[in-house]
């Protein structure tokens, strides 16, 4: 059995949980905040059979898009330590999703 981690855009759950769903994968949502952009998202939780992989996958692929190419802020200190804070504008890839698979040694409803 695996564990999927994906972390999808808050814009794309809705419908990466509907098509999963109907699909009849087990969901568990978590709203998160990226690291670097210090902005939400949402990971999603998925265990599923060895052999089911590559479906979910292809679901959150769909769903989710392509990345594409943003232009943000991002904050920057300059100078003396504590002296100069600012923003900076930065453009990154967004979209898409970031994916983990991860083996599961045992898996219990109790
Ligand atoms: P954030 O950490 O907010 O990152 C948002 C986007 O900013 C990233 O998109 C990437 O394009 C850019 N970025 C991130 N760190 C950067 C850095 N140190 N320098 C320059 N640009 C940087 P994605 O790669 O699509 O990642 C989307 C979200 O997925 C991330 O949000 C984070 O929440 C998660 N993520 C990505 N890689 C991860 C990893 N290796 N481990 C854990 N979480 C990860």
């Amino acid at each position: 059995m695996k564990l999927v981690y994906a972390i999808v855009r808050t814009d794309n759950e809705d419908d990466v949980i509907a098509e999963l769903a109907k699909n009849h994968f087990g969901i568990t949502k978590l709203s998160t905040t990226g690291g670097f952009l210090k902005k939400g998202n949402t990971t999603l939780l998925i265990g599923t059979e060895d052999d089911q992989v590559d479906q979910v996958i292809d679901i959150i692929k769909k769903e989710c898009g392509q990345r594409q190419k943003i232009t943000v802020n991002v904050p920057y200190m300059s100078g003396a330590a504590m002296v100069n804070y600012g923003t900076m504008p930065m453009t990154v890839e967004i979209g898409g999703a970031t994916i983990f698979v991860t083996d599961v040694d045992r898996f219990e409803k109790i």
